[in-house]
């Protein structure tokens, strides 16, 4: 167990330099383009209930004649993002590789290809660490036994037909596709499977989990295939890192008194899938915020993108990221490789550190002076890590922290200064 520990600690080294993911969600929701009634665009099939022959439309429409991998590559790479994971299948069971397993797949669409090798090779191309984000639920497979999350569930006639659906059946499809995906690639990252939900419980809707993926038995051969990969946690056997979603936890997310390797997955705009008419876009200041906040707790974070149905980012996607990329370029040092501090940082602000530097984060410059506690002796020095332009610090007063002083009229928003630390 504590081999199983430090193993996986060494497999995640990497990850816990690079700090900042891209999460990519593309499949036939992307062509729905709407809130479902859960508020999660690639849900509607469920949330909706939307019918096997009208999802049909949107495998029949399917033409993303505008995919360019590289331009995705290209927009992550610029955002200052090291690693990406894309959905190779989601809920809707819809393929984007060539899967011998299925004909549900974007080569059997007028895309004519598989989208996902093209998708591979030029992420890869631009220096980034790979993922597959892969569903273990499938509303598409015609042995995966109708539960509460079914688009058909309230269909009795429907629920009385398929009653001899088989999930051993379904098992061993999922467990083909992940041995396809793991070996048809080359060296793959991240395994990103999604997910168990044995929380549910009503009856016939009883909810599903690790016996109905057989979790232990995919975990190993998972290991087997890809030694070095790190898995997330949704499959109820434990993985290498834990996946919050859409909230910043309050601390470093520890198990058992010991602290984890954990990964924040945050939206742009409040949908994982394309969503057309959602203008609830969080603003790049707030992006940096999530980010800085989640190293100070010693995470990732993983932000993702909806690509539309003919294959693009979205322009307000493509400026966010841009802007992540300007604040990336001149604060990476703050966050590649970065920490959280011993320290804990005044009001309103975050500590991040790397090595012996210490990063402060000022999220709303304060009335006059930042006062730095217990960094009396400490810190001598400050500049604003932007430009590397002094920022005065004293010693002593009024208390007994050191404190730095800004001037009137600063920026308000983000600023970080760096501090190095010496001995007492
Ligand atoms: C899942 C998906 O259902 C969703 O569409 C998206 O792909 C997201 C990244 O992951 O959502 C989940 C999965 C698990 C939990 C919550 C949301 N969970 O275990 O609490």
């Amino acid at each position: 167990m504590v081999e199983d520990k430090e193993l996986s600690a060494q497999r995640s080294a990497w990850f816990v330099q690079d700090r900042f993911g891209l999460f990519i969600h593309w499949g036939l929701y992307s062509a729905i383009a709407r809130y479902g009634r859960g508020g999660l665009a690639e849900w509607s099939k469920s949330t909706d209930k939307i019918s096997e022959e009208k999802y049909q439309d949107y495998f029949d429409a399917f033409d993303p004649d505008l995919y360019d991998p590289r331009a995705w590559a290209r927009t992550a790479k610029q955002a200052g993002m090291r690693y990406a994971v894309i959905t190779t299948k989601h809920h809707d069971g819809f393929c984007l590789w060539d899967s011998a397993l299925t004909d549900y797949k974007a080569s059997n669409t007028q895309a004519g290809r598989d989208l996902l090798r093209e998708w591979v090779d030029a992420f890869r191309a631009e220096g980034l660490k790979i993922g597959f984000y892969h569903s273990l639920i499938d509303w598409h497979h015609s042995e995966f036994t109708i539960d509460g999350f079914h688009p058909r569930r309230e269909d009795l006639e429907f629920r009385e037909r398929e009653k001899g659906r088989d999930m051993h059946k379904y098992a061993e499809y999922l467990h083909g596709q992940v041995r396809e995906l793991l070996t048809g690639y080359g060296q793959i990252d991240i395994m990103w499977l999604d997910f168990s939900y044995t929380f549910m419980d009503w009856d016939w809707a009883k909810g599903k989990g690790k016996d109905d993926w057989q979790s232990e038995k995919l975990v190993a051969m998972i290991r087997e295939l890809q030694p070095d990969i790190l898995l997330n946690n949704r499959l109820e056997v434990e993985g290498d890192f834990q996946t919050p979603e859409q909230y910043q936890p309050r601390t470093w997310i520890s198990e058992q008194g010991k602290r984890v390797t954990w990964e924040v997955c945050q939206t742009l705009n409040g949908s994982w899938g394309y969503d057309r008419d959602n203008q609830n876009w969080k603003s790049p200041d707030l992006l940096v915020r999530m980010l800085i906040d989640t190293v100070s707790k010693g995470g990732n974070l993983i932000l993702n993108v909806g690509p539309t149905a003919r294959g693009e980012f979205d322009p307000q996607a493509v400026a966010t990221l841009q802007a992540l990329g300007e604040w990336t370029h001149v604060h990476g040092r703050a966050v590649y490789g970065a920490t959280q501090s011993t320290y804990s940082a005044p009001e309103d602000c975050r500590f991040t550190r790397r090595g012996k530097r210490l990063y402060l984060h000022i999220f709303a410059w304060p009335m006059q002076h930042l006062h730095l506690d217990g960094l009396a002796g400490r810190v001598t020095y400050a500049h604003l890590l932007n430009d590397g332009s002094e920022i005065r610090f004293q010693e002593g007063i009024p208390d007994e922290g050191g404190h730095v002083s800004g001037k009137d009229g600063m920026r308000p928003d983000t600023l970080t200064l760096e501090l190095p630390i010496q001995r007492p």
